[in-house]
């Protein structure tokens, strides 16, 4: 039979069984539901396809869930969702066995041994919520409305714990983006005004450098970056001390020293500038400072930057041609998570200065603006307390903090200092300090410092291990959410809706739910006297139409000019350019132009301990996922093979990794992936939390090992910053 008779006849079988009616049903839907037709000779039952959008990972890929019997059986991608390009990774695929978890938390649980001792009692909702309310009020009677500390996680219900603490009282509240990107983001605000996208598609050259698109996924540039690669002739240059898939596939990869960076960026712009690279009529209109850079610059010579980062002063100079030439669709690749090292705003700082040099901006394949989404928001007046304390307890510690993220190491110190006041309610929500911020013996001292603990989560993670009280919450496919407004470079700006595609299981409710009952007990309910399918429709109110497309289609576009923005528009800056050298850092005694430091010489007889992602792995949340277990059990020691014969390490053999504040023991994997002065290990494995069965005792908690420094602008966290040993355990 030929291939196209073939498509017919499995059309036509369709058509008479109703399946093709059934909507976007994706490629490999068809073909196991083909086979299990055939199995049986008789038409199969046809599932239900429901939209909805992974909560993996923060990318809220759109995706249809196929339901049978009320079970979600499979997840396929949403192939109008363009920010995703079609496409769900193998964490999204595995989202089910993280909702149909055996392990997930069932009900709520209050502590009745010592914190960590892991014994609970099975209370109701109504017990629970009773509790929390009278310990929230308890801290703010005796510790002013900012004694109480509030956390939350990448995730669409975050905001109602920000409009929780508001109305609570509390400045106090932390995010994941005090341990993720906010020097990044700091640095291009500093620079553009803005955060920019990178359209990595119409790209012609892109500098990655401290970033790993092919492992850590950001969507569309994951799956840009290989179009851009094999379909449009883009050259990729990556700088990385591990061997990373990303590493793999560039046309050329050097295994940068580590925390050098800012000096091969500002020998970029040495060359650029020395050679006369850029285009003088948009440095002329659009920048600011380049007589200050040029002469900053001088001193960085590729000749410098080489000895510093160990990439060859001539693929230096080539490399600034190279750059140059392709430009303005060419790029230093901004990259997310920058919380490395304790001058990281000042190191990402020289990546977008090289970019607005060339003009890698609000053009086809350089950086581009933010557009508009669409999405209105639904304000309220929060009551104001006299009786408080002025400011954020983290507040004045480094001059360019985001107000609303705060500094989660900051404020931990502040909390374990009680400086300057106390804070002795700790609220969490969906995100998991105790594996992802550094020093987990100190996070447990944080905890010991609180009154009460309330964490709510799908699992047991090891902190709500710590807390006082545990409440099972609604996975992303049992719960209404509110609308998102997506953007994904040239991809979309685009709206998506997540509606629950089964009954919630077990007794888990939704963290509005939560907060709503909450608030409820302590006379802030007007706040939260609405349901989301309200609230949702409030958002899309300026967007008549926009329900029902989201109904038909799962997402909800909302075209608007992707180039060009900028033309005739000044650029929110002191300057109204693109800031080259920063005003503003110069008044509040910042440098203005990024100033390289040499980083800390790796100590005799230890190594560098940096952390970095797995295609397969979501930070802390993923080592207890059945299927993904399957594809990679466990976390490992990448070391040097040289390295390795130094210490008479070899493949496979027990070692013990230690620093200053802590020491695992591991598998160590001896490979030539990695630098020699670096070591490499994943995040999420050996819990402490015995009700994460796979995780538990499995490998080895970075977190207990890293040390924790921060960046001095912003108060980031400096993950690239711990030095080990690696000793052999003898059996
Ligand atoms: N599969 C998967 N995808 C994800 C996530 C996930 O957990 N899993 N998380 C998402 C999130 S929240 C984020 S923030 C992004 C993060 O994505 P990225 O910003 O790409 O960050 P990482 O992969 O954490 O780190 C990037 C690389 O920096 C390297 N590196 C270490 N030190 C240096 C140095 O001094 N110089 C240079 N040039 N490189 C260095 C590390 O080896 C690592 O490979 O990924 C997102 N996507
Ligand atoms: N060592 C190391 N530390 C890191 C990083 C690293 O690469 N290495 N990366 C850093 C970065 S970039 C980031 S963004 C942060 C992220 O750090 P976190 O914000 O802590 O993110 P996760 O570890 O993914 O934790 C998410 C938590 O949410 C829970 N959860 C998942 N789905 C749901 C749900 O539907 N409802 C509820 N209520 N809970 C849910 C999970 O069980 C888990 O406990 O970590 C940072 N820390
Ligand atoms: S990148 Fe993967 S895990 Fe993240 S939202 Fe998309 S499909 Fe889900
Ligand atoms: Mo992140």
């Amino acid at each position: 039979m030929s291939e196209s008779s073939q498509k017919i006849s499995r059309r036509d079988f369709f058509k008479a069984s109703g399946l093709i009616a059934a909507g976007a049903v994706g490629g490999g839907a068809v073909l196991g539901g083909l086979r299990k037709a055939r199995a049986a000779a008789v038409p199969v039952k046809p599932w239900d396809s429901k939209f909805s959008a992974c909560d993996m990972c923060f990318n809220k890929c759109g995706l249809i869930a196929r339901v049978e019997d009320g079970v979600v059986t499979k997840l396929d991608p949403n192939s109008k969702f363009l920010k995703s390009r079609g496409m769900l990774c193998a964490r999204g695929n595995a989202g089910i066995d993280q909702v149909y978890d055996p392990d997930r938390l069932k009900y709520p649980l209050l502590r009745v041994g010592e914190r960590g001792e892991g014994k609970w009692k099975r209370i109701s909702w109504d017990e629970a919520l009773d509790l929390a309310a009278q310990k929230m009020e308890a801290v703010r009677k005796d510790y002013l409305p900012c004694g109480h500390l509030f956390s939350a996680g990448t995730d669409l219900h975050s905001q109602f714990v920000g409009r929780f603490a508001e109305v609570y009282g509390s400045f106090n509240v932390t995010s994941h983006e005090s341990l993720c990107l906010v020097s990044n983001n700091r640095a291009f605000l500093d620079t553009f005004g803005e955060v920019p996208f990178a359209d990595v598609l119409n790209s012609k050259y892109i500098v990655m450098a401290g970033a790993n698109r092919f492992e850590a996924l950001v969507t569309p540039d994951s799956i840009d970056l290989m179009t851009a690669m094999r379909e449009n002739g883009c050259k990729l240059v990556t700088l990385d001390p591990r061997y990373t898939k990303t590493a793999a596939l560039s046309d050329e990869w050097y295994p940068v020293k580590p925390g050098t960076d800012m000096a091969f960026m500002l020998a970029l712009a040495h060359v650029i500038i020395g050679e006369k690279l850029y285009d003088p009529q948009w440095v002329e209109e659009k920048t600011y400072g380049l007589e200050q850079l040029a002469e900053h610059v001088k001193q960085y010579t590729p000749g410098f930057a080489a000895d510093q980062c160990g990439i060859p002063a001539e693929a230096i100079a080539r490399i600034a041609r190279e750059l140059a030439e392709a430009a303005p669709a060419a790029m230093i690749y901004p990259g997310r998570r920058s919380s490395d090292y304790e001058d990281s705003t000042q190191i990402r700082r020289s990546f977008a200065i090289v970019n607005g040099l060339l003009g890698n901006w609000d053009r086809p394949g350089g950086l581009l603006a933010a557009r508009v989404v669409g999405l209105k928001g639904v304000p309220y007046e929060a009551p104001w307390y006299d009786e408080n304390h002025e400011d954020r307890i983290d507040a004045d510690k480094v001059p360019m903090m985001f107000e609303h993220e705060g500094s989660f190491l900051l404020t931990r110190d502040a909390v374990l200092a009680e400086d300057p006041y106390a804070i002795r309610g700790w609220f969490i929500y969906k995100t998991n300090p105790m594996a992802t911020v550094p020093n987990r013996k100190k996070t447990i001292e944080m905890m010991n410092k609180m009154d009460f603990v309330t964490v709510v989560d799908i699992a047991m993670s090891d902190t709500a291990w710590y807390a006082d009280l545990v409440l099972p919450s609604q996975s992303y496919l049992e719960r209404y959410d509110p609308c998102s407004g997506l953007q994904g470079s040239s991809a979309c700006a685009c709206v998506v809706k997540r509606d629950p595609v089964i009954e919630p299981l077990y007794e888990s409710r939704s963290l509005f739910d939560v907060m709503k009952g909450i608030a409820n007990r302590m006379e802030l309910g007007e706040y939260f006297d609405f349901t989301i399918p309200e609230y949702r429709e409030k958002q899309l109110r300026e967007l008549p139409g926009a329900e029902k497309i989201l109904d038909r289609d799962g997402v909800y576009y909302n075209p608007s000019k992707v180039y060009g923005i900028y033309d005739g528009r000044i650029y929110k800056t002191l300057s109204k350019k693109i800031e080259l050298y920063n005003q503003r850092y110069e008044q509040m005694g910042i440098d203005p132009l990024p100033v390289y430091t040499v980083p800390t010489k790796v100590p005799a007889n230890r190594f560098r301990l940096v952390v970095g992602r797995n295609a397969l792995v979501t930070q802390g949340s993923t080592a207890n996922n059945a299927l993904l277990h399957q594809l990679l059990p466990t976390n490992t020691l990448w070391i040097n093979p040289n390295a390795a014969k130094k210490f008479n390490i070899t493949d496979g053999d027990l070692v013990e990794v230690s620093s200053s504040v802590g020491r695992q023991e591991i598998k160590a994997e001896v490979t030539d992936r990695i630098r020699e002065d670096t070591v490499y290990m994943l995040s999420g494995f050996n819990t402490l939390s015995t009700r994460q069965h796979l995780a538990h005792g499995n490998g080895a908690s970075i977190a207990e090992i890293l040390e924790g420094g921060y960046d001095t602008v912003t108060g980031n966290a400096a993950l690239h910053t711990t030095f080990v040993t690696v000793t052999r355990k003898v059996a």
